[in-house]
């Protein structure tokens, strides 16, 4: 069955939280942060959310270089893809050229995910003074090795500049997550206002779910677990609402739903309904993931935002050559399991393997939801241990100034 449900009128906006001056793009940034988009989300999803953190919390000038506005765009729309220089929420946003014009590089510059600074720009570094603290925020990992090398330097080969390795991780002897200062504030103050819920739904372009069904966000690579998974919910005892933002998942479910859906429709098979949601913009995903009882999600921002969340997740990794990426897998589990009890444990273990191994069984379904009141009260209480320490941009400060 395929409906498109109405849309509630909106409820009165929530008052607007004063705004801070943009500023002045004219004066020299503070932070210069380079983003190169590989694939998919995960690239700028992170830039993103440290850039806004670094403005609004820090009151710095950030100029982050972006070489794919419109994959930038989709995330956030208030960037205009044809624009080469634009503020947008009081950072600078530049377009990253092939061919990069020479500009003063600032006191700080970050690279992510190793994306190869422009060779003139590293040139401009090595002549500036004094010179920049040059880092390389890396990907996130539970791995042991990441203590141990976090924070170490790489001599440039030619030049007089050492670059520092920065790696993020789930203890205080890495680079820790990105938290916004106000952010399991704003969780909190959502989870008891109706008329913020009502909000997101009509953003979302649909009513609420009824208040039996168990609410599931679904943000995926694509697998054929997905048709087994949709599968198991279409039999599940306890009725299923799963809410698909646009992904690379949509082929799948159309595939189980044997005909064309788009975002803004409803799709309804046996205890399952379907809705798919347009792809949200960052503060949005975060609300969806608020709301629902378990999310699934992907990659590396989604996944440190389902914690924060703190609720039950299953974790889509990043698939790398040669399976590669089952021992991060299974670090980030041996630590997210220390102190969950044994039957929590295996439910979860088996389900996320399976998961990302691209098959998925009703009986693992059946045990996952079984022990999802354990996994509720853990994920509560992972997220409390985690909010305990320092957040990244507050300890990737630190780093940068100790090097200035
Ligand atoms: O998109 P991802 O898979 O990103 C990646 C990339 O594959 C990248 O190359 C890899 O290096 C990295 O993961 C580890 O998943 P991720 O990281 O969760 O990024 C998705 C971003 O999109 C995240 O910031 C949340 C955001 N998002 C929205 O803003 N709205 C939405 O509706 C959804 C579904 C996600």
């Amino acid at each position: 069955m395929l409906s498109r449900p109405p849309v509630p009128p909106l409820p009165p906006a929530p008052p607007v939280p004063p705004v801070a001056p943009e500023p002045d793009t004219a004066a020299s940034p503070d932070w210069d942060v380079f983003c190169r988009i590989i694939d998919n989300f995960g690239d700028i999803g992170v830039c993103w959310r440290l850039a806004r953190q670094l403005a609004s919390e820090h009151r710095l000038r950030v100029r982050l270089w972006v070489d794919q506005l419109q994959t930038f765009n989709v995330l956030c729309p208030k960037v205009d893809p044809t624009l080469a220089a634009q503020l947008v929420q009081g950072i600078e946003v530049r377009r990253w050229e092939p061919r990069f014009a020479a500009v003063a590089p600032a006191a700080v510059v970050l690279e992510t995910f190793a994306c190869r600074l422009p060779e003139t720009f590293v040139e401009s570094m090595a002549q500036r003074s004094p010179r920049p603290a040059w880092i390389n925020l890396d990907y996130l990992s539970a791995e042991d090795w990441v203590a141990g090398c976090h924070t170490l330097p790489s001599p440039h080969p030619r030049l007089p500049l050492d670059k520092f390795f920065f790696f993020p991780g789930f203890t205080g002897a890495t680079g820790g997550l990105l938290r916004e200062h106000d952010l399991l504030g704003r969780r909190r103050h959502f989870a008891g206002d109706a008329d913020l819920q009502i909000a997101f739904w009509r953003q979302a372009g649909c009513i609420p779910p009824p208040g039996d069904r168990l609410l599931v966000s679904l943000f995926a690579y694509e697998t054929p677990a997905i048709n087994d998974l949709l599968a198991a919910w279409e039999v599940s005892e306890i009725p299923v609402c799963c809410l698909a933002p646009l992904s690379r998942a949509l082929p799948q479910i159309r595939s189980y739903a044997g005909r064309s859906i788009e975002a803004g429709d409803t799709f309804r098979r046996g205890a399952l309904e379907i809705r798919i949601l347009p792809f949200l913009e960052q503060d949005h995903y975060d609300q969806l993931l608020w709301l629902c009882d378990l999310n699934f999600v992907r990659g590396e921002d989604s996944f440190v935002r389902a914690q924060w969340a703190a609720k039950p997740l299953v974790w889509h990794i990043y698939p790398q050559a040669a399976g590669a990426h089952f021992i991060k897998l299974d670090a980030f589990l041996a630590l997210y399991c220390a102190e969950l009890p044994a039957g929590g444990t295996t439910a979860l273990r088996e389900f996320w393997h399976k998961w990302n191994a691209g098959r998925i069984e009703s009986a693992s379904w059946r045990k996952l939801a079984a022990s999802l009141p354990t996994l509720r009260e853990h994920a509560q209480r992972w997220q409390e241990s985690l909010a305990r320490q320092d957040d990244l941009a507050s300890r990737l400060l630190r780093f940068a100034h100790s090097k200035l």
